[in-house]
């Protein structure tokens, strides 16, 4: 057996990650617990609404568990949102319907943000916990369980807003005008961050993923300066082992490929890629510091099995290493996706991986 998750039936996904031998490539699905499903339809109705779903921990199991029902993935990820954090730090997260997320209370000045206090996570985030010890024992050891949060960067984005955005013009607005406030917002945002997802490995994630969902539509310097900076102070904050198992900590910064090499530098295990970027080049130029996840075009879930199956193998194999590379799709999977395309792509994923190692 492994030296890590020696309890787990399925560790591959996590030996991938810190580049152990696996028999074949592991796959995952960002959003693969969500509004293509019919059955996750149906239980968030149960619960009312998106909110009271992250806040029942057996209806947040369930829905965590049902694509794991359907498919063959190699990882669960906790149901939940970034926006748990900015919510317990008091700006009032609703979800309107077709609108998407939205701040009661933005905050866009010092004041406001001088005003911000650190969330306890067993506090008014226990409910994210609560959820993370359920669906750990409900996984009883069949895959390992991912926990998540948001960037710095993109948590801030949403707080500022208020809501999602095009231009990002409030954000970066207050950012270039008052780079102190913004300094100030971020840093606590990582100080909140790091003890959330101290708190989800406590309560049992074996794996963390920091989603930095806007940190592309950054300058090279500001990136640097007000999202890399912050997801590294979160990195070194982090607590890597628990159990006796190592935790590996991903970052994905969406429209980021041309800072790969400083997202590397960080200490991460591995870095998520969207599909703006052969995963081959991406290889080569961070070598074997870190493990790569993605990095399919999660349009082609709209094409027929056939193309869905070349673009897998295609991908596969571009990577090429026996071991490295856990297979994702470059950002969350679309509300109209036939989930039948689903499971053509994760077996193909598990038939060219272990093609690649025959
Ligand atoms: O109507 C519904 O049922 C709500 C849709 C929904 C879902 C299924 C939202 C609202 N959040 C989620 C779950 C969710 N969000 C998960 C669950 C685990 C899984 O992957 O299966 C995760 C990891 C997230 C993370 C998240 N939320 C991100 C980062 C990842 C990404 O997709 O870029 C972001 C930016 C959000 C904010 C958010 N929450 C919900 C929506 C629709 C959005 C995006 C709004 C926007 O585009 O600005």
């Amino acid at each position: 057996m492994s030296d890590v998750a020696s309890h787990l039936e399925n560790d591959r996904f996590l030996r991938a990650l810190l580049k152990q031998p696996v028999d074949t490539t592991p796959v995952w699905i960002m959003r693969q617990a969500g509004r293509y499903l019919p059955e996750y339809k149906a239980t968030r109705k149960q619960a009312g609404s998106f909110m009271d779903l992250c806040r029942n921990a057996d209806l947040a199991s369930e829905v965590t568990l049902q694509p794991l029902e359907r498919f063959d993935l190699d990882a669960a990820i906790l149901f939940s949102d970034i926006l748990t954090v900015p919510d317990a730090m008091g700006l009032g997260l609703y979800f309107s319907e077709g609108e998407g997320p939205v701040f009661e209370r933005p905050v866009r000045n010092m004041a406001a943000i001088k005003a911000l206090g650190v969330p306890d996570p067993e506090g008014e985030l226990q409910y994210v916990m609560n959820a993370v010890r359920t669906i750990r024992s409900d996984l009883n050891g069949r895959v390992p369980l991912i926990g998540f949060t948001g960037s710095p960067w993109t948590l801030a984005t949403y707080m500022v807003e208020g809501r999602s955005t095009k231009d990002f013009g409030k954000v970066k607005g207050l950012m270039y005008e008052d780079p102190a406030a913004m300094h100030l917002l971020l840093d606590k945002l990582a100080d909140s961050v790091t003890l959330y997802l101290n708190a989800q490995i406590a309560a049992g994630a074996q794996t963390v993923m920091i989603f930095d969902t806007w940190g592309g539509t950054l300058t090279p310097q500001t990136y640097r300066d007000f999202s890399l900076n912050y997801m590294q102070k979160i990195v070194d904050g982090l607590v890597r082992e628990n159990d006796g198992r190592k935790v590996p900590v991903i970052l994905f910064t969406k429209g980021g490929a041309q800072w790969l090499e400083t997202m590397a530098d960080t200490g991460c295990d591995g870095l998520g890629l969207d599909w703006t970027i052969n995963i081959a080049e991406a290889r080569d130029r961070v070598g074997d510091r870190v493990a790569l996840q993605g990095n399919m075009d999660p349009c082609v879930l709209y094409a027929e099995p056939e193309a869905i199956r070349a673009n897998v193998k295609r991908i596969i194999e571009d990577f090429g290493l026996p071991t490295g590379h856990v297979f994702n799709l470059g950002h969350g999977i679309h509300q109209y996706i036939n989930p039948d395309n689903v499971k053509v792509l994760v077996d193909a994923v598990h038939e060219f991986g272990s093609a690649l190692r025959a």
